[in-house]
Parts: structure tokens; C-alpha cells; sequence
């Protein structure tokens, strides 16, 4: 870290020596996994600044623009709408984790068998070691799966500004209508707590700003059809991950900028892995930082990921808002539409979610597809069946993961893994 940021995260509340640990963990884990890749592009030296700085530059920078007057505003959901938080002039920050932390007191307010995202963002608030959380202004909790919606009624016992929002379940008009009806109340609600009134001008900036760095992450995606990879999934990952943290235009430039590396390395073809490297697209539940564990088997198993079909990944920046429109209604409308293409598996029946995991298997070529559930997701693991079912109709083959945010199981999804890889040869 560039400087000590002792005082600062005193400051924010964070318990000092649980903190320290955090960030122990988070560094060997980046250390192990990230830096010890071969052949990365350099312009990923960008991505091991930010991760290196992920609680110390970033936040103070976050602190600053609070300073300044501009609001913060946390989530757990792609179904945020950061178009309408951009166009009050504040900032969206991913709250999402991917580190066991304070089990033995989460477990004293939510059951065991919870999801490992959900446990550990409890686990990050009640061990008082997230910045970015304790930085919100607005945490926002979104009726999803029954897991988070449940787990939001005690959630609003630790946080004192936590903003629910309901979120359809199925892809009707009703379901529209309710979505339009709670966009249109966040809106409100971003209004009020910013002090700034969301006019036409605002809201097609901040859709351009969104929309922006979207179009990078697509860009990113499309390069990954080559085959030598340009681009690790690892690597693929990271970028996804921090488009959650960064600041929307520095990392839209960040993406470009690697963008225009890996096209000159797949002219010359160059790629991160031999040319016919097994290709293995991810498929499931999200992966937050630092949740490397199944990609870093994957890739060090004798494959490379070329997609993620994830709200990390592409499930949750494929779809633009168009911005051709004039009124605040017409926009609003536009991002409803967007938003309401989301096939997260929350949603019954859920058709479009497979069409899509097939379209990535072709568009990106690959050879596999590894389903990634976490223990106890009921959405993702019900879903992985039909998903197997369909691949397999396609003759595509797929491998069914279910595992957590332990390490226990390294060795033996690691072998597992190796077989898939091996029988895809
Ligand atoms: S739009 S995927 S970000 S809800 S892993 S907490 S589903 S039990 S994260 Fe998600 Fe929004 Fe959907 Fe995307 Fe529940 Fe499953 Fe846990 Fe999950």
C-alpha cells in the first residue's frame, strides 16, 4: 500500500487487528494465485495496483469524494441500477465478498446452511473489517433469492441505512410493472439522498458512463475468442471483479488500454496458454473477490476459462441501455428494459439463461462447461440440472460444481476438475 492508512480505517470503525488479518489473507491469496501466472498482459499491472490499493487509495478516494459532497451508495445486486446512482453524482460500490470472516458470530444470527456469499458479508460487518461498507451512505439489499431477502430483515439490525428493494420473480408484465414500479422509488430515494433532482441530461450521462464501461468489459470478452487465450480467465476475472470498486472512467480506460494489447498479441499469436488449450466457460453463481479458488484449479489443471457466464462476468454487463431517449420516463423505461434481461436464476421459469450459456459455448468456442454452484443456493444448484440436461442434449459437455468459500475441497475438486479436462481433451 502506498501509504498507512492506519488512521483512516480507524476512522471508519474497522476493527484494527481483525482488519490486518483480512488483508494478510487477501494478499497471499493474490500473491499465490495472480502473480505467480506466466505471460500476463501488462497492462493487468493496472488491476495488481488496484487490488493492492483496494483498501487503502481507493477508499480514501472514496473519502474524499464524501468530503466533497458526493454520496456513497453499497450493493449486493447487479439489479442495482448504477445508471441512476451516476446520474445523482454519487458513487455505486459492489459490497459483495468472497472470504469466510467472523463465521462463529454469523452463525449466531443466520443458519449454517446460508450461502458463503451471504455468511460472509454478515462475516465482513460483524468482524468490522469492510471499508466499503462502513464508507456507505446507502446500503441497498434487493428481494432476490430467499437467502438474501430473509437474511435483509437482520441485516437492518447491524447497518442503520439499509434501502430494500423488491425485485420480480418472474419475467411478466407484472413482474415489469413492479420493477419499473421500485426503480422508480430508488430513484426517489437516491434523490432524496443526494439533494440532486435526476433530470434527462443526468440520466443519459450516467447511462454513458455505465454503458461505457461495458462496452470495455465486451470488448475484453470478444478478445477471448482466440485461440491462444490473449487473457487468462483469471485474469478475465479480476477485471470483472473490480468493475464493482473502481472508478467507472479509470477503469474504462484501464480495459481498453489491455484491450489494445491483447489484439496485438493474438496478430502475432501470442496467448497465455498453447494454442489448443482445453476451453472451459464457468457458468453459476458470482464470484467476488477474493473467490479465485475454482478458476485457480481450472487454469492450473491444464485449461483456460474464455467466459464467465456470471453476474461477475457476462450475465451481468452483456445487455446496454439504450440512451436514444429524451424524458426521464423514456430513460427510465430504457433501463427497465435493461435490466429486466437479467436471467439471474431467481427468476422461474428461466429459459434464457440456458439459451445463453449455449450461445457463450459457441461464441467463445469452448470446449466445456464447469457449473459453479455454492453450498446451499438453492436458485443456482436447482438450475444446474436443467442447465446439465441441455448441454448435454448438445452434446457439451458439462461438469456440476458445488462447493464454498473454504479450502477444504481444493484437492478434491482439483481432481475432479482434472478429469473433466482430461476427458474434453
Ligand atoms: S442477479 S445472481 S447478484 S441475486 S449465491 S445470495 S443467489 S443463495 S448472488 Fe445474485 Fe443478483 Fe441474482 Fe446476480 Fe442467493 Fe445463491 Fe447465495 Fe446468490
Amino acid at each position: 500500500m502506498s501509504e498507512d492508512y492506519t488512521s483512516m480505517w480507524e476512522n471508519l470503525g474497522l476493527d484494527l487487528v481483525a482488519h490486518d488479518a483480512l488483508l494478510e489473507v487477501l494478499g497471499k491469496g493474490y500473491q499465490d494465485i495472480y502473480l505467480t501466472q506466466k505471460d500476463r498482459p501488462e497492462g493487468m499491472g493496472y488491476f495488481d495496483f488496484v487490488m493492492s490499493e483496494v483498501h487503502g487509495l481507493r477508499i480514501k478516494e472514496l473519502l474524499d469524494e464524501k468530503a466533497a459532497g458526493r454520496k456513497v451508495i453499497g450493493s449486493f445486486c447487479v439489479f442495482v441500477p448504477e445508471e441512476i446512482v451516476q446520474a445523482a453524482d454519487a458513487t455505486l460500490v459492489g459490497l459483495c465478498t468472497g472470504a469466510d470472516f467472523a463465521m462463529d458470530e454469523v452463525e449466531k444470527l443466520l443458519p449454517r446452511n446460508t450461502c458463503s456469499l451471504i455468511k460472509s458479508a454478515f462475516g465482513f460487518k460483524m468482524g468490522k473489517v469492510c471499508p466499503y461498507l462502513e464508507s456507505s451512505d446507502m446500503i441497498v439489499g434487493e428481494n432476490t433469492c430467499d437467502g438474501k431477502k430473509k437474511s435483509y430483515e437482520t441485516l437492518t439490525n447491524l447497518v442503520s441505512n439499509l434501502y430494500v428493494m423488491d425485485i420480480p420473480q418472474v419475467k411478466s408484465v407484472e413482474g415489469r410493472a413492479l420493477i419499473k414500479a421500485e426503480y422508480l422509488r430508488f430513484k426517489e430515494a437516491v434523490e432524496e439522498l443526494t439533494g440532486v433532482a435526476i433530470d434527462a441530461a443526468r440520466l443519459k450521462k450516467g447511462i454513458e458512463i455505465v454503458n461505457n464501461k461495458r462496452m470495455a468489459i465486451h470488448k475484453l470478452s470478444i478478445l477471448r475468442k482466440a485461440d491462444p487465450a490473449p487473457i487468462s480467465g483469471l485474469d478475465a476475472l479480476l477485471a470483472n471483479q473490480v468493475f464493482f470498486y473502481d472508478n467507472p472512467g479509470r477503469f474504462t480506460e484501464s480495459v481498453n488500454k489491455i484491450c489494445d494489447e491483447l489484439e496485438q498479441r493474438i496478430e502475432k499469436k501470442e496467448g497465455v496458454f498453447p494454442k489448443e488449450t482445453p476451453r472451459i466457460l464457468l457458468s453459476g453463481c458470482p464470484m467476488a473477490v477474493p473467490n479465485w479458488k475454482l478458476p485457480w484449479i481450472i487454469e492450473t489443471s491444464g485449461a483456460v476459462i474464455v467466459g464467465e457466464e456470471s453476474c461477475v462476468g457476462e450475465r451481468g454487463t452483456r445487455n446496454l441501455t439504450d440512451d436514444s431517449w429524451d424524458t426521464v420516463e423514456e430513460l427510465m423505461e430504457a433501463i427497465v428494459d435493461r435490466y429486466f434481461q437479467v436471467d439471474c436464476a431467481i427468476f422461474t421459469p428461466n429459459p434464457d439463461r440456458i439459451e445463453h450459456i449455449v450461445e457463450m459455448v459457441e461464441t467463445y468456442k469452448a470446449d466445456g462447461v464447469i457449473h459453479y454452484g455454492l453450498q446451499f443456493c438453492q436458485p443456482y444448484l436447482m438450475e444446474s440440472m436443467p442447465v446439465e440436461k441441455a448441454l448435454e442434449a448438445k452434446n457439451i459437455p458439462c461438469l456440476r460444481i458445488d462447493t464454498d468459500y473454504s479450502m477444504e475441497d481444493v484437492g478434491q475438486l482439483k481432481t475432479r476438475v482434472e478429469a473433466f479436462v482430461e476427458m474434453i481433451k
